[in-house]
C-alpha cells in the first residue's frame, strides 16, 4: 500500500469485505461552508450514507498523511480551522506531504486519494470547471483533468454558473469524460435543476449508473465519470434570483482582481452573503441528495 496513505479501520474493513464505500471531499468543509454548518453538514452526510447502506470515507490531508476516513474530531478540526487549512488540489500534494502539513482536498485530490484507497464512488456538491473569462485568464479547474485520468465516479449537482458551463462541457468532451444526467437530459446548475445545456446521457437508476461505470473500468478506459444529479425540486432556487447574485459575485471578483485558487472560495462566500444564507440551505440539501444516490450506486457496484 502507498506509504503516505492511512485508511481508517472502518473503511479498510468495508473495502476488504467488498462492501460499498463512498468518498467525500473536505474543501467543502474548510472552504465551501461556514462553521458550524460545515461540520454539521459533513457529519449529517456521513450519517445519510450509512443509513443508505454504505460506509463514508471523508478524505483530507492531516499532518502530511493522506487520510481515507476521518474521525468526527478530525472533521471538527478541519471545519473549525476553515480557510487556515490549505485548499489542496493535485499540485499541492507533494509539498504538503513532505512538510507534514494539513490540506482540505478538492474534487481532484479527493479522487486521487479515493483511487489510491480503492474507492470508486465519490459524492460532493459542485465541481470546478472552466471559469467565465477563461479565454483570457486560463482559469480551468484541475478537477476536469482529474476526471480525465482517475477512475472514480463523481456524483455532483452539476456546476454553478460561476463557471462557463458550455466551455466546461466542451472540455469534458475533449477529455473523454462521460457526463450523465441522473433522471434528466439537461445539465443541472447546482442551485437550479436546469441550465439550458444538454448532458451526454440520461440514466435513471443506480443500477444503470453502476453498470456504465463498471463497463468503463472493465474496458480499462482511463478516467472517471461525472454524474449530475439535480437538486430536489422543493429546495431548488429561483433562477433569476440566484443568477443575479452569481453575476454580482463574478463582477466583484473581477473588480478586486481575485485570482487562482482563491477564486472559487471567494465566489462561494460572496453568493452566500448576497443571498442571506438561502444558498447555503440549498447547498446542504443537494449534498445530502447526492450522498443518498452515491450510497445506493456504490451498493450496486459492490455487487457487480
Ligand atoms: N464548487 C462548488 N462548491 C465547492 C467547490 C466548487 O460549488 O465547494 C470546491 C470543490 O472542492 C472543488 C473546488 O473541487 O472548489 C474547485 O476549486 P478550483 O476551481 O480552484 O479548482
Ligand atoms: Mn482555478
Amino acid at each position: 500500500m502507498n506509504k503516505y496513505l492511512d485508511i481508517s479501520s472502518e473503511v479498510k474493513a468495508a473495502l476488504d469485505g467488498g462492501k460499498p464505500v463512498v468518498a467525500l471531499e473536505s474543501t467543502i468543509i474548510s472552504h465551501g461552508m461556514p462553521y458550524p454548518q460545515n461540520v454539521e453538514t459533513a457529519l449529517t452526510v456521513e450519517k445519510t450514507i450509512r443509513e443508505h447502506g454504505a460506509v463514508p470515507a471523508t478524505i483530507a490531508i492531516i499532518g502530511g498523511r493522506l487520510k481515507a476516513g476521518l474521525s468526527p474530531d478530525e472533521i471538527e478540526y478541519l471545519g473549525k480551522a476553515g480557510t487556515k487549512v490549505t485548499k489542496a488540489s493535485r499540485r499541492d500534494l507533494p509539498v504538503l506531504v513532505a512538510k507534514g502539513a494539513d490540506g482540505a482536498t478538492t474534487v481532484a485530490t479527493t479522487m486521487i486519494i479515493a483511487a489510491m484507497a480503492g474507492i470508486k464512488v465519490f459524492a460532493t456538491g459542485g465541481i470546478g470547471g472552466v471559469h467565465r473569462g477563461a479565454e483570457t485568464t486560463m482559469d480551468i479547474s484541475a478537477d476536469l483533468e482529474e476526471l480525465a485520468v482517475t477512475p472514480v465516479m463523481v456524483i455532483c449537482a452539476g456546476a454553478k454558473s460561476i463557471l462557463d458551463l458550455g466551455l466546461t462541457l466542451e472540455y469534458l468532451e475533449t477529455k473523454g469524460v462521460p457526463v450523465v444526467g441522473y433522471g434528466t437530459d439537461e445539465l443541472p446548475a447546482f442551485y437550479t435543476r436546469k441550465s439550458g445545456f444538454g448532458v451526454d446521457y440520461r440514466l435513471d437508476t443506480p443500477e444503470e449508473l453502476a453498470s456504465a461505470f463498471k463497463a468503463k473500468l472493465d474496458m480499462g478506459l482511463r478516467g472517471g465519470m461525472l454524474v449530475t444529479n439535480p437538486i430536489p425540486e422543493e429546495y431548488s432556487m429561483d433562477p433569476g434570483y440566484i443568477n443575479g447574485a452569481i453575476d454580482e459575485a463574478v463582477k466583484e471578483a473581477e473588480a478586486l482582481g481575485i485570482r487562482g485558487k482563491a477564486t472559487t472560495p471567494f465566489l462561494l462566500a460572496k453568493i452566500k452573503e448576497l443571498t442571506g444564507g438561502d444558498s447555503l440551505d440549498a447547498n446542504i440539501e443537494l449534498v445530502l441528495n447526492n450522498a443518498r444516490l452515491a450510497a445506493k450506486t456504490s451498493a450496486v457496484l459492490a455487487r457487480l
